[in-house]
């Protein structure tokens, strides 16, 4: 699948991935406008920070949240927690254009009762890579991970269960929406380095969303 390919799907094209993971293209750019300015307000409260890892290391990249639960990582671990360690308060609460969108797209993906409670917000700059990994820091394996690409483009990994599996690359333009649960949930993935450019609203950046429901249950 080529990237020339993909471009030359319409908005609202709906691919699948597997079982249950599902791009929905450019699903995000009905409410761009609203979700733009609720972004930057956020990021705004809450700046984004380059995380430290178990080993000691910076992430490259920078990394902030909102909702009643953020990501973060330090010399202990990674988790979530409901108190930023930067400001020492909450985090920012998740903003209903992006809640509204989040919840529609896991509807239109075959999850109609998405309810999460952190959004992870990630920055990649120019060169910035996230190597394969699995997301399974979450209380409740039953939900999806809801994901929003903005910005400059990216090439997606779509792993398998294994780590040793070959992964689908998967190209993700400003607006693209990625839905994955069920059999799908615990996928190693990740993104290659992104390349050089300068995306018309957003600048040198690549911003990704994801939206998850990461506490147990009330
Ligand atoms: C489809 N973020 O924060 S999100 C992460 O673009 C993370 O910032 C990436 O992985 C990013 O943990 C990727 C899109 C995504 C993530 C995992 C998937 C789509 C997926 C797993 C299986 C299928
Ligand atoms: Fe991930």
């Amino acid at each position: 699948m080529s990237a020339d390919f993909f471009a030359a799907l319409d908005a609202g094209t709906r691919l699948q991935l597997g079982g249950e993971a599902w791009l929905l293209h450019g699903f995000a750019l009905d409410s761009i406008d609203d979700l733009l300015p609720a972004l930057k307000d956020v990021i705004r409260a809450a700046p984004f920070r380059h995380m430290t890892t178990p080993g000691g290391l910076a992430m490259s990249v920078a990394t902030t949240s909102c909702g009643a639960l953020g990501w973060i990582s330090d010399r202990r671990g990674y988790r979530y927690v409901r108190r930023d360690p930067d400001s020492g308060h909450g985090w920012p609460p998740m903003p209903q254009p992006m809640l509204g969108m989040a919840s529609k797209a896991a509807a239109a993906a075959g999850f109609p009762d998405f309810q999460p409670d952190a959004c992870l917000i990630n920055r990649y700059r120019p060169g910035t890579r996230l190597s394969l990994h699995q997301d399974r820091d979450e209380a409740d394996m039953a939900q999806p991970i809801v994901s929003v690409s903005l910005g400059l483009p990216a090439t997606f990994l779509f792993g398998g269960r294994t780590r040793s599996e070959r992964p689908v690359r998967v190209p993700l333009s400003h607006g693209d929406v990625v839905v994955w649960g069920g059999v799908d949930r615990l996928r190693f993935h990740g993104v290659l380095p992104v390349a050089p450019g300068v995306h018309p609203q957003l600048g040198e950046q690549r911003i990704n969303l994801t939206f998850r429901k990461a506490g147990a249950s009330a």
